[in-house]
């Protein structure tokens, strides 16, 4: 895949070939930032910039799928995002249900996991039991694991996980002096997935807005303008293509490894 520049085929290569199989990102997050305002822009509802996000969505687990990530974790609803106007909020929680709809049994087909990271209490229970029956369907495949956070933030995850070791502390399962990063780590809703090697942003935030602060500290941050519906293939792979530039002089060993 080359891209066409002024007209001309120039050798800036934008596809998976040009990726090194090794050294790929296992993980990759994605802040899906920008569907209110591309729609703004374009005189649209942000219903129709929401559902175009989901097309991008797509886009994304197909370049995912191509390259053999092993993780792609997508942030679809933040606990923030309950302050926006009702109506809006009930579009959003019918999304899920919506894309599973067309999806699942490409997903499946695919070898797609569906998972969820996120506080289940306070969604809709229809959002839950459409998302419920694509983990249940899902569960036994081993293709890439595909995961939505929703009503997600890190600090009520990182909270969660205090209240458990606190408990643990109190009913002496757990010696406080003794607790360890692994302790923690065992206690949030990623436990058992690596961390993220590679996150991305668009619509030109360069914030990380309470998205797996914890799991976030030593990824590659890669932050483009583009609004998230306007995200394609290439996009990904020009993440990708960058992640591989910042790392390649670790040859495999991240941080320090040298
Ligand atoms: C949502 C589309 C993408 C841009 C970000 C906001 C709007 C896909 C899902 C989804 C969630 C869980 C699941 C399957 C699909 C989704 C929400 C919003 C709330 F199991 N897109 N998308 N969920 N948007």
């Amino acid at each position: 895949m080359f891209e066409r520049i002024r007209g001309r085929t120039e050798t800036r290569v934008t596809g998976p070939e040009a990726l090194s199989p090794d050294n790929l990102p296992q993980h990759v997050a994605i802040i899906m930032d920008g569907n209110g305002r591309w729609a703004r822009e374009r005189g649209l509802p942000r219903a129709a910039g929401h559902r175009s996000g989901m097309q991008a969505v797509k886009r994304a687990v197909r370049a995912a799928n191509r390259l053999g990530i092993r993780y792609l974790t997508l942030y679809a609803f933040s606990t923030e995002n309950w302050k926006r106007p009702k109506a809006e909020v009930d579009f959003l929680m019918r999304l899920p249900q919506e894309f599973l709809a067309i999806e699942l049994d490409e997903l499946i087909a695919n070898n797609v996991q569906v998972r969820m990271i996120g506080q289940r209490e306070g969604l809709p229970a229809h959002t839950l039991e459409a998302i419920d029956e694509a983990i249940r369907r899902t569960a036994g495949n081993c293709g890439l694991v595909l995961n939505f956070a929703l009503n997600y933030g890190s600090r009520k995850e990182l909270l969660e996980a205090a209240r458990a070791l606190a408990r643990d502390a109190v009913e002496g399962r757990i010696d406080p002096d003794a607790i360890t990063e692994a302790d923690i780590e065992a206690r949030l809703q990623t436990s058992g997935m690596p961390e993220p090697d590679l996150l991305i942003r668009t619509s030109g935030e360069l914030r990380i807005s309470n998205f797996m602060m914890w799991q976030l500290a030593y990824s590659e941050l890669w932050f483009t303008d583009v609004y998230w519906p306007e995200f394609t293939e290439a996009h990904f792979y020009e993440a990708v293509g960058e992640y591989q530039r910042r790392t390649r002089r670790y040859g495999g060993l991240k941080d320090g490894g040298e």
